[in-house]
């Protein structure tokens, strides 16, 4: 079955990269919701949360930990969101495992 994130992980589909690595790639959102609005990918296709097993404990944790040092360097040193949709009901439309960060939103009063 083809997969939007599978190809721009092999390289079969363009993306604005800003992180790779031999576990994940980041790219920005070709939708984006916020001034900045990155996708971080694992290169491993899993479908969602739902399909995580205890193999991948280590690549969670991974995405995790790449958070703020990725952030930072996106310039989000405010403050970021993250993002991850679940299931139709949660509003995932690609159904390859990433999560969304966001960040350099305007606040009221500033
Ligand atoms: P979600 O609703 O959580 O499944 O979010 C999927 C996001 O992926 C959505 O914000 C748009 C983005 N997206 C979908 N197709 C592509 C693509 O081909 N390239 C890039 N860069 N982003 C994509």
């Amino acid at each position: 079955m083809s997969c939007v994130f599978c190809d721009i992980v092999a390289g079969r589909a363009p993306a604005r990269f800003v992180h790779q690595d031999e576990q994940v790639v980041a790219f920005h959102d070709i939708h984006p919701k916020a001034p900045v609005h990155v996708l971080v990918v694992p290169r491993v296709h899993v479908a969602s949360l739902d399909h995580l097993g205890p193999e991948h404990e280590a690549l969670v944790l991974h995405i995790i930990r790449l958070l703020p040092g990725l952030a930072r360097r996106l310039g989000l040193a405010e403050g970021y969101r993250t993002v991850v949709n679940t299931g139709r009901g949660g509003g995932q439309i690609v159904d390859h495992l990433h999560l969304h960060l966001l960040g350099g939103f305007r606040h009221p009063g500033r």
